[in-house]
């Protein structure tokens, strides 16, 4: 399996996110990557490449212009206000309150953002595009006929919404991915998000198409981030009815509560039928991730890895989440290999 990886994810290099009440060292750091790339390394997964350049063109298509234009202006907005720290959202258009855009850069942050944790820095945007490309590559890769690959992606994706970023998420990769192979003549793409937290950046993007099937196995909203998106009732609306599936799970969930959904999901894949399948691949579900509570041992990531080559289907694989640096390789790599049958 070929990996598509960028360097350029070191310059998301935030050095706070506010945690606790308290601005702590981030969980999504730039160290994640080097142990993911050991991994594909020492198992001989397959040769390591770097991403070809999309430009800004398929990033509107999926995300609001303005808000794109946002994030590559909100560090130098940030500065100029004199700021010493990073941009973090702290006002947000709550409820009853006007949903119209400021012009200040404290009243655009929250506007297009969606959860303080996640702080803008100097590189954040350029990290941010060249994960999407790194996204986008792995998609033009199936477009030219390989059956599988691995978009490395940092920062990732699945909290980013139209117009909104969050949860570490800028751009939503694995919605650019599936797009891509839209453009390029697929006509169904299922997205399956695995991450230990809903993929509600992915679910806003696609909610009311049928060319997307999106589905998403997480902890649940009542319980958990992103709080107020996930339910299992958000069924998809309009044209995209049927097509957003959410599976919900307690805090605890150990691996065989986890494959209940897990193999539903399959089924729901299979009836869809798509021509490819894009993993929106977290290991967050990890037992012994530090902001997470699933509850997944290292072997059962090749386990679930193999069910899903059961599918038969073109298939990419996106990274998102996983913050138990030591064995995120491991886990991550774990899911490639149980995919090959190794
Ligand atoms: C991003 B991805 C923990 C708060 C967690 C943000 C989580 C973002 C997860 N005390 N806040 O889905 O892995
Ligand atoms: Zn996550």
């Amino acid at each position: 399996m070929i990996t598509v990886y960028s360097e350029d994810h070191k310059l998301r290099d935030a050095k706070t996110e506010l945690a606790g009440g308290e601005l702590v060292a981030p969980f999504e750091k730039p160290s994640r990557m080097d142990f993911i790339v050991d991994q594909v390394t020492v198992t001989e997964l397959g040769e390591i490449r770097a991403p070809d350049d999309f430009g800004l063109e398929p990033i509107t298509q999926l995300h609001d212009s303005e808000y794109v234009e946002f994030l590559a202006e909100a560090w130098g907005l940030w500065q100029e206000a004199g700021y010493q720290g990073e941009a973090i959202a702290t006002c947000w258009p709550a409820r009853r309150m006007a949903q119209r855009k400021p012009t200040d850069i404290d009243g655009l942050l929250g506007y297009y953002c969606l959860a303080a944790e996640t702080s803008i820095t100097a590189g954040t945007y350029q990290a941010a595009l060249a994960s999407a490309n790194v996204a986008l590559s792995g998609a033009e890769l199936l477009n030219k006929g390989e059956l599988n690959a691995f978009s490395l992606c940092r920062p990732p994706g699945h909290h980013a919404a139209i117009d909104m970023f969050g949860g570490y998420c800028f751009f939503n990769n694995a919605g650019l991915a599936a797009q891509h192979l839209l453009n390029q003549g697929a006509g169904r793409v299922a997205i399956f998000d695995v991450d230990y937290h809903h993929g509600n950046g992915t679910q806003d993007i696609f909610y009311i198409r049928d060319d997307v099937l999106f589905l998403s196995i997480h902890a649940h909203p009542a319980q958990e981030f992103p709080h107020f998106l996930g339910y299992a009732d958000e069924n998809g609306e309009a044209k995209g009815k049927g097509f957003n599936i959410n599976y919900p799970l307690y805090r605890g969930a150990n691996f065989e509560q986890w494959l209940e959904p897990f193999n539903d999901a399959l089924n729901q894949i299979q009836k869809y039928s798509p021509d490819a399948l894009i993993i929106s691949l977290g290991v967050d579900t990890f037992e012994n991730d530090p902001i997470s509570y699933f509850k997944l041992q290292s072997e059962d990531f090749i386990t679930y890895g193999n069910y899903l080559a059961d599918l038969n289907l073109p298939t990419l694989f996106v990274m998102e989440g996983g913050y138990a640096v030591e064995e995120i390789g491991i886990n991550t790599v774990n899911v490639l290999k149980g995919f090959e049958g190794r």
